[in-house]
C-alpha cells in the first residue's frame, strides 16, 4: 500500500468516525464554523444520510432570535441565521428585482418567470444553467454550486440580479426597504396549500426541524412556530407596502398564476418594464407549466451540488403543485379552526377575498 492510500483510509475512517459521533445539526454548524467551509458542511450532511443517521441532525424545533435591526424572527436551519446580519447592509442595485414569498408560495415558479422575462427569454440558456446560479437565494451562504448570499456582492455589474428571499419585509436590505431601490415581486399562497407543502419539504431538507405528525406541524404553522415565521403578519406586511407603492412591488398569488399563466407572464413583464410579444409571453407559459419545470433538470433542484442538504428519496421539491391539495390533509375539525384563525388575522386588511377556501 502506498502512503497516499493510507493517508486516505485514515482520513475516511476519521471523517467517518466524526461523522458518527455528530449528535445534531449544532455540532456540524460548530464544525464548519471552525473549518469555514460550506462545501464540506455540505459532505458532512451527505455523508450522514449515507449513513442513515440523517434524523438526529434535525433541531427539535425553530428557534427566535433577534436579528440585527432588532426585528425578532424564527429560523430552524443555522445556516438562515448565519446570514442576516450581512443581508441588512446589502448594497441594492437600482435594476435589483427580488422574488420574495413565504417558502412554498411558488417562489421557484415565479423565480423562473422573472429570469426569462428579463433575460429575453433565452430558454436555452435557463436549460443550460441550473436556476439556483442564475438567481440567487440572498438568505443562504454560497453551497457548492448553489448561489448565496455570498455571491450578490461579486455579481457582476453588467448582469441584472434576480434575487429570491423568503425574509420577512422588515429585515430585507436597508436599501431595498429605506432606501427603496430595486422592485419586489410577491408571490402568496392560500395558507393551507402553503402548510401543505412546508409540511411535506420538511421530510426533504435535512436542517429542518423534526416535524411530528400532520397535526403536529399544523399548529406550529399557526403559531409561527417554523422558519420564516408567521405566515399572517409576512404576507400582511407585504400587502401593505404593495399598497403604498405599487409602482414598486407587485402582488400576486399562486392561485392567480394557476389560473391564467399567460396573462400573469404579461402583467408582470409590463410591471418591469419589459415589453415582449404575445409569442415571447406564450413560450414563457409554455416553459413554465409544473410538467416543464418537473421534468427540467435545471429548476427542480435535482442532481445539483447543493442536493446535499436534501433528501428527495421521499418526496420531489416539485411535488404536486395543485391549488386545493390541503383538502386531502386538513380534518373538519383542523379547516374550521383555521377558517376562524385566518378570519381574525386577516380582519380589516382587504386580503380576505384573496383566497378562497
Ligand atoms: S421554496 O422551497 O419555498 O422556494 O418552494 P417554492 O418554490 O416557493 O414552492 C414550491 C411549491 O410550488 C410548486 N411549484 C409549482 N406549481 C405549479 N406550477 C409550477 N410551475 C410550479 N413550480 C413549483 C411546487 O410543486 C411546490 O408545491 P407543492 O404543493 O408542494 O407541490
Amino acid at each position: 500500500m502506498n502512503v497516499a492510500l493510507i493517508a486516505a483510509s485514515g482520513l475516511a475512517a476519521v471523517v467517518g468516525i466524526a461523522a458518527w459521533k455528530i449528535r445534531s445539526c449544532r455540532e456540524i454548524d460548530i464544525i464548519s464554523f471552525v473549518i469555514n467551509n460550506i462545501a464540506i458542511k455540505m459532505r458532512l450532511f451527505k455523508l450522514i444520510a449515507m449513513l442513515g443517521l440523517t434524523e438526529r441532525m434535525r433541531p427539535d424545533k425553530a428557534v427566535k432570535f433577534v436579528t440585527a435591526n432588532g426585528f425578532v424572527h424564527t429560523a430552524e436551519s443555522p445556516m438562515f441565521r448565519a446570514v442576516l446580519d450581512y443581508v441588512w447592509k446589502l448594497d441594492v442595485r437600482d435594476n435589483d428585482v427580488f422574488v420574495a414569498t413565504y417558502p412554498k408560495a411558488g417562489t421557484t415558479w415565479m423565480q423562473e418567470i422573472v429570469w426569462l422575462i428579463c433575460n429575453n427569454v433565452d430558454i436555452e440558456a435557463a436549460k443550460k444553467t441550473v436556476l439556483t446560479r442564475r438567481s440567487v437565494f440572498m438568505d443562504m451562504i454560497d453551497v457548492g454550486h448553489a448561489r448565496g448570499f455570498q455571491s450578490l456582492e461579486t455579481w457582476p455589474s453588467d448582469k441584472q440580479r434576480i434575487v429570491k428571499t423568503h425574509l420577512p419585509f422588515e429585515i430585507l436590505p436597508r436599501d431595498a426597504t429605506v432606501g427603496k431601490k430595486g422592485k419586489i415581486v410577491y408571490v402568496a399562497r392560500n395558507p393551507k396549500d402553503s402548510c401543505v407543502s412546508y409540511f411535506h419539504f420538511h421530510h426533504i431538507v435535512r436542517a429542518f426541524a423534526k416535524t411530528g405528525t400532520w397535526g403536529e406541524f399544523l399548529t406550529k404553522f399557526c403559531n409561527g412556530d417554523v422558519s420564516y415565521g408567521d405566515w399572517f403578519s409576512h404576507i400582511i406586511k407585504y400587502w401593505e407596502e404593495f399598497r403604498k407603492d405599487p409602482s414598486r412591488i407587485y402582488f400576486t398569488t399562486y392561485e392567480t398564476l394557476q389560473a391564467d399563466l399567460p396573462r400573469e407572464v404579461k402583467s408582470i413583464a409590463e410591471f418591469l418594464g419589459r415589453d415582449l410579444s404575445d409569442e415571447q409571453i406564450n413560450t414563457i407559459a409554455e416553459h413554465c407549466t409544473f410538467e416543464s419545470m418537473r421534468n427540467n433538470k435545471s429548476t427542480n433542484h435535482e442532481g445539483t451540488a447543493e442536493e446535499g442538504a436534501f433528501d428527495f428519496s421521499k418526496f420531489k421539491f416539485m411535488r404536486r403543485g395543485q391549488v386545493g391539495d390541503w383538502k386531502n390533509y386538513f380534518t373538519i375539525n383542523q379547516s374550521a379552526e383555521f377558517d376562524d384563525l385566518f378570519e381574525k388575522k386577516m380582519e380589516g386588511t382587504g386580503l380576505e377575498s384573496k383566497f378562497e377556501f
